[in-house]
């Protein structure tokens, strides 16, 4: 057993009579009421789901395990030579809820390595796909065929199939995942936009270097790699790509089943898309209404209103839950600012006076509960600044982040024997009838 692993199993041990008792002792203890907009309106606020990994709050953002972004970064362990953690380091920390020591996170890259090959049927199947499929489509196709190798699933069709254990195989197929992901991600990106071009894994390197490495990229982009993937890695349980996850694993579909599914959630425009929305918005912009002129903030709001006026949404603004500017944004935006060349680049110039003006249209407009920039604002322009100009391929940038908390959920998810997700659907005429009665009669 893995060093992590075996930490792992202890906290899991040591937490379960926790849940136990909250079910045992307290199951009827209520803690929300659900409303008829709630109900219509994407059961927005309903308290339902438990995690410990990732906690959002609608005017602070999101905190790993307790810790803000900057005291994530600051408490884990760097890369060699970097401000930045690794992503291995931050895996341990998801995971555990500990501050791992460096020998720990030493652990999880050997670990990883191990774990990190694609067997080549994956790279066949991407291969035999049109090449004009999107990304995410690829990659939701590459982890579907690896389910075939799921230790989970071979674990439930074994006959020894235990609620107590169930979890441990869970872990297995999370790490190959989460080991696996990126090599993945650059393999698409190779093949999509790099003329097939492939690059071997360099063993020596943490999960962000390989991966800049793999894609062809300079020094520099291996802190942006790590950042990305850590700051897009979870967002509690109630976003589209983490609950679907979550909703798939609840059924035991295996891990691959489970975040093929939470990849084609992520996919759509309003959620993980939006990021490559952002930049074909932006790009739009300068050939619609900057010809031969620079931009102004009376372009930025001109274009803005005419978005709005034909009835789209303005990308990376606005958020389910966070009522104020995501510090997801915060932190690129200071990576940007701290980064000579990117704090001067045109589009970062753009993004920034968008950045100025959006918040005020989208208030006067009147219809956002929220009008701050969320983490799909900012991370293309640095995307484009290195280099990475094929903005198709950013959701798929996301997803090798977010593969990191949904992995973390579902490993928990089995380690406390969560059970299968069913909520109750009603009918029209129902609830036409409790409006009418002033709300449902409950005993
Ligand atoms: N531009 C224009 N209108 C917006 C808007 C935006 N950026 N954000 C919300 N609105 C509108 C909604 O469409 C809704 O309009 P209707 O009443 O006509 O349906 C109204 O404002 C109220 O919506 P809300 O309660 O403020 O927001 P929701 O919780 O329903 O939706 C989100 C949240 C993110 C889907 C929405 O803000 C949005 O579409 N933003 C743009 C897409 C985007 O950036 N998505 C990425 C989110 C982060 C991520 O998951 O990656």
């Amino acid at each position: 057993m893995s060093k992590l692993k075996e930490i792992l199993s202890k906290k899991i041990e040591d937490h379960r009579p926790r849940t136990t008792r909250l079910v045992k002792e307290f199951g009827k203890v209520k803690i929300d009421e659900v409303t008829i907009d709630q109900c219509i309106g994407g059961a927005r606020d309903i308290r339902s789901l438990v995690t410990d990994i990732s906690y959002l709050d609608p005017q602070e953002g999101i905190r790993f395990r307790g810790k803000t972004i900057p005291e994530t970064f600051a408490a884990l362990p760097k890369a060699n030579g970097s401000k930045y953690p690794t992503v291995e380091a931050f895996w341990f920390f998801l995971l555990t809820g500990d501050v791992p020591t460096q020998k720990q996170v030493d652990d999880v890259a050997a670990e990883w390595k191990t774990r990190q090959v694609v067997p080549t049927y994956v790279f066949d199947a991407i291969r035999a796909l049109p090449r004009d499929s999107h990304p995410m489509v690829m990659l939701s196709v590459a982890l579907l065929t690896l389910q075939k190798d799921s230790k989970f699933a071979a674990f439930y069709g074994s006959g020894k199939f235990n609620k107590m254990t169930a979890w441990e195989s869970v872990y297995e197929d999370a790490s190959d995942i989460v080991a696996r992901i990126p090599v993945i991600a650059a393999f698409i990106y190779n093949l999509k936009f790099r003329g097939d071009k492939q690059i071997a894994i360099d063993p020596k390197l943490d999960m962000g270097a390989n991966f800049a490495h793999m894609i062809g990229q300079k020094e520099e982009y291996k802190d942006v790699a790590r950042m990305y993937f850590i700051l897009h890695s979870d967002h509690e349980s109630g976003n589209v790509s983490a609950h679907a996850t979550h909703l798939v694993h609840s059924a035991l579909s295996d891990p691959y089943y489970a975040y093929s599914a939470g990849i084609n959630g992520l996919a759509g425009p309003l959620h993980g898309l939006a990021n490559q929305e952002v930049l074909d918005w932006t790009m739009q912009f300068q050939e619609k209404y900057c010809k031969g002129v620079e931009p102004t903030k009376e372009l930025v709001t001109k274009a803005l209103w005419d978005t709005l006026n034909a009835g789209q949404v303005i990308p990376g603004y606005g958020h389910a839950v966070l009522r104020k500017t995501d510090p997801r944004y915060m932190s690129q935006r200071e990576f940007c600012l701290n980064t000579p060349g990117l704090k001067d680049d045109p589009l970062f110039k753009l993004v920034s006076m968008i950045f100025e003006v959006a918040p005020g249209v989208l208030t006067e407009h009147g219809k956002t509960k929220n009008p701050w920039p969320n983490v799909d604002a900012q991370s293309g322009v640095i995307q484009w600044y290195y280099g990475l100009k094929e903005w198709d391929f950013y959701t798929v940038l996301f997803g090798v982040g977010r593969a990191l908390g949904c992995m973390a959920n579902i490993t928990w998810d089995r380690g406390l024997g969560y059970a299968i997700e069913r909520p109750k659907s009603v009918t029209t005429a129902m609830l036409e009838k409790w409006a009418a009665e002033g709300g449902r009669k409950l005993s």
